[in-house]
């Protein structure tokens, strides 16, 4: 019979215990599926990075050889930024049964290993969420139930600009996801730094965004809650192209026929073609930015 207790990093564990911040990291963004090679070997240099240059813990999900891993060492990050297959909340009791080699982890499994955990805090670029045309395809991320069902709250860049952003603030309404504005009163674009869309609260300050986190617990309050920060502004994208090189990768995705999955990294790879990889260079500088609130966020929430 096999096996398939979660395995948590020794370093991970002995931070938990001693109660010191671990900050999650999601395995999509830094394999191919995520961004293409080596960005992704040096965002995830810079995630981690930025996180332990806060005294905190970076703990990676993903599966190896069948198995779930939170926390992995340094030594197995090619195996990461290789290809992998991804996999989503519902994939990863599969992918532990089936024994698979890398399995790239994304919000939503991601989330599920955090809170098993005891992690809180979680980093990603931005998550996925309604997609345009969903009121015919159906195509709604697993992110947005994992992020209300799971205890942890998730640091992005809002959602992927290629993604219907209005029904995507109205899908977490309805999930009752408290989403957060960090510094910003709408809704961040991924890679693009200003947004138009409105969201309900902001915050300005880590102390700020921590007491939203406690009295959510104070509140017997078990789902998640989204922050959302924009890109920095000098790395960001401009909305304009942004919105037409979009409106072609949806057009590409459409007329190659590509669906479910397969979805996501078939854009992001379109987009970063077509930008040069600028879309590149704002996603990892975006992630990093993330990881940096993130850390601060969990060091606030130890102390
Ligand atoms: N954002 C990125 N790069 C990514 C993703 C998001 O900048 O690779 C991944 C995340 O892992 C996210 C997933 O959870 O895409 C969402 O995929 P889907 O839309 O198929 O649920
Ligand atoms: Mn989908």
């Amino acid at each position: 019979m096999k096996n398939f207790k979660i395995k948590i990093s020794d370093e991970v564990e002995n931070a938990l215990r001693d109660r010191r911040p671990v900050v999650a990291l999601e395995s999509t963004i830094f394999s191919h599926l995520g961004l293409p090679s080596p960005s992704n070997f040096e965002a995830l240099t810079r995630c981690t990075n930025a996180i332990r240059r806060l005294n905190a813990v970076p703990a990676i999900t993903v599966v190896l050889d069948g198995v779930a891993r939170v926390g992995v060492d340094e030594s197995e990050w090619p195996k990461i930024c290789g290809p992998a297959t991804k996999v989503g909340e519902r994939e990863l009791g599969l992918a532990l049964a089936q024994g698979l080699e890398v399995g790239a982890t994304t919000v939503s499994s991601s989330l599920l290993l955090a809170a098993r955990a005891g992690i809180r805090v979680f980093s990603t670029g931005g998550i996925g969420g309604v997609h345009r045309g969903a009121e015919v395809s159906g195509d709604i991320s697993s992110d947005l139930g994992a992020i209300a069902s799971h205890n942890v709250v998730t640091v992005c860049a809002g959602a992927k600009s290629f993604l219907d952003l209005p029904r995507t603030l109205e899908y977490l309404e309805t999930l009752s996801v408290p989403v957060i504005g960090f510094g910003c009163d709408y809704f961040p674009e991924f890679t693009v730094h200003q947004g138009e869309i409105p969201i309900p609260a902001r915050v300005e300050t880590i102390k700020e965004l921590a007491d939203v986190v406690r009295a959510n617990e104070s509140l017997g309050r078990t789902g998640g809650i989204l922050t959302c920060v924009p890109v920095p502004e000098n790395d960001g994208l401009f909305k304009l192209f942004m919105d037409d090189v979009t409106e072609m990768a949806i057009k590409d995705a459409a007329a190659k026929g590509v669906t479910g999955s397969a979805v996501t990294p078939h854009i992001l790879k379109f987009i970063a073609f077509a930008t040069q990889e600028a879309s590149v260079k704002a996603n990892l500088s975006l992630a990093e930015n993330n990881a940096n609130i993130a850390a601060q966020l969990a060091v606030e929430l130890t102390g």
